[in-house]
């Protein structure tokens, strides 16, 4: 099964930001993550969402309308590229803030984390943020295939362990696909989970 995604609107300032009127799930995580080759592995293309293997190249907020599923896959900036600007990672992380802080219609976030790498602080930062949003927290544990099958247990359980408020991790491959049935599962999940906002029109009769 694949998601139909199209490429809606791309922001990379504050202002640029829009929010439609769908539930939106948001997918974040450091650069070199694994995230463009998870969204051509959920879409079945090759060259929807770019992938590098120069971190640090997708500076905006990409909004994916995913057909007939009724939500948004928002890819949001990766984080702490070290070899960007101290002033450029500022702007970035404030604009994923500005995107993550009071939308209504977020739905969750799927938080992307390399299975073969020890967890960082940026990935606690962000964790721990996205918990305190009170929404959905899906980690997915990339580059599964990079793993033997006690890596890879051992991750799923350290990262169980650390983000306790989380859902159960999902350990996934963009090579093999492995977790692609799992995720789109947990993601349709998050969306019929998700409340719309109610308009203040509607509240008067309430
Ligand atoms: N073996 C393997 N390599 C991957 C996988 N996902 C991504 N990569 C590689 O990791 C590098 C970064 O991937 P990319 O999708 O551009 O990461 P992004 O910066 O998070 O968008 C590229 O060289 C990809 O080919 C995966 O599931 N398995
Ligand atoms: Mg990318």
């Amino acid at each position: 099964m694949y998601l139909q995604l199209t490429l809606e609107t791309t922001a990379y300032t504050r202002e640029q930001l829009r929010f439609p009127d769908l539930p939106q799930i948001a997918l974040a995580g450091r650069s070199n993550v694994g995230k463009s080759s998870l969204i051509n592995s959920l879409a079945g293309q090759k060259n929807l969402a770019r992938t590098s293997s120069t971190p640090g190249k997708t500076r905006s907020i990409n909004f994916f309308q995913a057909a007939q599923k009724n939500f948004y896959l928002v890819d949001l900036p990766g984080y702490g590229y070290a070899r960007c600007s101290k002033m450029e990672r500022e702007k970035w992380s404030r604009l994923i803030q500005e995107y993550l802080q009071d939308n209504l219609h977020l739905a969750g976030v799927v938080l992307l984390l390399d299975s073969r790498i020890d967890p960082q602080s940026s990935d606690l930062d962000l964790a721990h943020y996205v918990e305190s949003l009170q929404t959905g927290l899906l980690p997915v544990l990339t580059k599964a295939d990079k793993c033997n099958q006690k890596q890879r247990q051992l991750a799923l359980k350290r990262w169980q362990k650390l983000l306790e408020r989380a859902y159960k991790p999902i350990l996934f491959s963009a090579r093999t696909r492995q977790g692609q049935p799992a995720l789109l599962e947990a993601m349709q999940k998050l969306v019929q989970a998700h409340s719309p906002p109610v308009h203040p029109e509607n509240l008067q009769q309430a």
